[in-house]
């Protein structure tokens, strides 16, 4: 399979299309870097198909999708934003369509059927696209999933890699470029393939929960919550969930923004239960026991911490410490003579 060109085709499902204007705020790289070949090794990209960005409408759009199912546009990389609903469900009517092709409605599950047949990756854009997200809580309607659970974890596209997972409703905008510019890296052999956890996220992005990263986690350490909001210190009272989420959500744009950064309790929207319990109700507090346990870890690292930074000190004392208690029996001693000679 030639790399030089790669076509991206990006669908988008059941959403709000946020992850779509999450991605325009790209900065590091932007998603103009990415498009025009300005990052080096990612030039050839083209963003075929996006419902949003394309400058084609109409039947000149659908006709794109029907195309890249007949095989015009490999090799390409398939991207989803949004969930995917059963349209088994929906009786005489159409949950999810997409596009209309010569009076026939094209279904979102029918053409993610045709590209997944053929796509060199997959990638999902968005808690929605990943795991169902909004669209799949409780009670679920419409029987939405995501593309993990919809093609299954043992899929894997032309490049030999499965369903690669950005979560996040939306994601982080630089998450979304950085995992697309590496899948395409990594397909041209300039990268190594993304590691992934046992959600398909990418572990350079998602290996540590918001809580480590947390940029205020300072106010948890020191004891300092807040209880109402604008008020000064950790989030956990109100209902934060960076304890419980994979996120990297340090900042938001250009070193900017953030959610709990800028004062806005964690959610866990990267989890894959996300919006049912444990990351709901929003504003309730997070389950106990991973604090207790960090708590139990916390204090033998703490100990053990502090001993290694307090080292050099205890060790520059050790030498004085025989001379320090000579000192102190001498003046013992000597009390002890001048209560003899009384
Ligand atoms: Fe879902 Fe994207 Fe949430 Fe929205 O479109 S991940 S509803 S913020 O952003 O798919």
């Amino acid at each position: 399979m030639s790399l030089e060109e790669i076509n991206l085709i990006w669908l988008e499902g059941q959403d709000c299309a946020g992850c779509t204007i999450s991605i325009k705020q790209a900065s590091n790289p932007t998603l103009i870097d990415i498009l025009t070949g300005a990052i080096p090794g990612l030039g050839g990209l083209k963003l075929a198909f996006h419902p949003t960005l394309m400058f084609e409408w109409g039947e000149d759009a659908a006709k794109v999708l029907i195309d890249a199912m007949e095989g015009k546009y490999d090799p390409f990389v398939l991207i989803l934003e949004g969930a995917i609903p059963d349209e088994g469900k929906a009786g005489e009517g159409v949950f999810c369509g997409i596009a209309d092709y010569e009076g026939k409605l094209l279904k979102l599950s029918d053409v993610i059927d045709g590209l997944a047949k053929r796509c060199a990756a997959a990638v999902a854009i968005g808690t929605c696209a990943s795991y169902g997200g909004i669209p799949h809580g409780n009670p679920n309607p419409t029987g939405a999933k995501g593309l993990l659970d919809y093609l299954g974890r043992d899929w894997t596209g032309g490049l030999g890699l499965p369903v690669i997972c950005v979560p996040g409703c939306p994601p982080r905008p630089d998450n979304m470029v950085q995992v697309l510019g590496q899948a395409v890296l990594a397909a041209r052999g300039l990268a190594p393939l993304p590691e992934l956890d046992e959600w398909h996220r990418p572990v350079a992005l998602f290996g540590s929960t918001m809580h480590e990263l947390c940029p205020i986690c300072g106010f948890y350490a020191e004891g300092t919550d807040a209880h109402g909001f604008g008020e000064t210190g950790c989030l956990g009272a109100l209902g934060c969930k960076g304890i419980i989420s994979h996120c990297n959500n340090t900042t938001w744009v250009d070193g900017y923004g953030g959610c709990t950064g800028t004062g806005v309790p964690c959610f866990g929207c990267t989890e894959p239960e996300f919006p049912d319990p444990p990351t709901s109700p929003f504003f309730a507090k997070a389950p106990a026991m991973p604090f207790i346990i960090e708590n139990i870890t916390g204090m033998l690292a703490h100990a053990e911490m502090g001993f290694e930074r307090f080292k050099p000190i205890i060790e520059s004392l050790l030498p004085q410490i025989p001379e320090f208690i000579e000192v102190l029996d001498k003046q013992m001693e000597e009390e002890k003579d001048k209560g003899r000679k009384i």
